[in-house]
């Protein structure tokens, strides 16, 4: 069953492909034991990077299985309601939409855990035959990342599936590293990243997922140098309140991040992702379009909520830039 098709409609320039969790992120901070309220949000980081790019202005659309249930309900309301393309979205109605919960704070202070229930789910059961590819072929690129290829294996090929379509019909492909070290070990990740990075042309990856799958001891110039030489023509790698080092094939350069009271870092490097293909889509320099990802990403880990926080480009214009965030 699909979530909305107008098949004549002309597609999303961005099209992601992963899995919409709902994220239930508790109303303080503490050990989970403690807390006896949860606020609802939708997750999951390609359907988070179709909504950043989508505030970044870029038209986009979300590839996923969402269980017939009532949260793949909300998950469908969350994602049209941000204006995201839901066309090709399929209801399962055999397995649930994935949930998991969020923890700040504890064990360590500042940082946030993830706690998944999510083996079996129905995006878990993406599969080759939900793709279209008119669908990708019409979009200028296409973005995934690493949850997609841990999951499942039947996720994981329809992911490389996508990507070799959006390739052959000479699409952009984005991937982001993503390593979830409770989906899967850094040793088993390391060749199926690869694989994906050779079939990418932007590779995104925080510091700490390239020194846990490649090198401990990496600067993050020297990441996103070697993030490149495994394909990508465009590598960025994120360094929290440093901002992102990229590499673009000759250039190396560093963007900043404006200082923010962080409430939750969730979702950040999702922001960074989108808000930097949003821009780029509308036409953005790289450099530009990176400066302007960092504060959306910032700007994000200020709420709770994967994407609550992230300005629309509007929003960057009028009130963020000029109060000189950014220089
Ligand atoms: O990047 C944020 C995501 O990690 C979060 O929303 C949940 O997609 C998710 C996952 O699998 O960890």
């Amino acid at each position: 069953v699909s979530g909305s098709g107008n098949a004549s409609a002309p597609g999303p320039e961005l099209v992601t492909l992963g899995e919409l969790l709902v994220q239930f992120a508790p109303g303080r901070p503490g050990a989970l034991r403690y807390v006896s309220s949860f606020e609802k949000h939708a997750a999951g980081a390609e359907a988070n990077v179709a909504i950043a790019a989508r505030r970044a202005g870029a038209s986009t659309g979300w590839i996923g299985r969402l269980g017939s249930d009532e949260f793949g309900q909300f998950g469908l309301r969350i994602l049209r309601g941000e204006g995201v393309d839901c066309s090709r979205v399929v209801f399962d109605p055999d397995h649930p939409t994935a949930v998991y919960f969020t923890q700040r704070g504890y064990p360590l202070p500042g940082k946030t855990a993830a706690f998944y229930y999510r083996s079996g789910s129905a995006g878990a059961h993406l599969s080759p035959e939900d793709l279209d590819a008119p669908y990708i072929q019409r979009a200028r690129a296409l973005h995934f990342s690493g949850i997609t290829l841990a999951i499942s294996e039947s996720a994981r090929e329809t992911a490389f599936e996508a990507a070799r379509i959006a390739r052959a019909a000479g699409r952009l492909v984005s991937f982001d590293i993503n390593l979830r070290l409770k989906l899967w070990s850094a040793k088993e990740a390391r060749p199926v990243l690869e694989r994906a990075l050779a079939a990418s042309e932007f590779a995104f990856s925080s510091i700490g997922d390239y020194r846990a799958v490649w090198d401990p001891d990496s600067t993050p110039e020297a990441a996103a140098r070697a993030l490149a030489s495994l394909g990508p023509r465009l590598a960025i790698v994120t360094c929290d309140a440093d901002g992102a080092a990229a590499f673009d094939g000759e250039r190396a350069w560093v963007a900043p991040a404006p200082h923010v009271k962080v409430v939750d870092s969730t979702g950040a490097g999702d922001a960074l992702a989108g808000g930097f293909l949003g821009g780029h889509l509308r036409g953005a320099g790289f450099e530009e379009a990176l400066e302007r990802a960092c504060v959306m990403a910032a700007q994000g880990c200020t709420q709770l909520g994967d994407f609550e926080g992230v300005p629309t480009a509007e929003e960057l214009e009028s009130v963020i830039v000029p109060r000189a965030v950014l220089r």
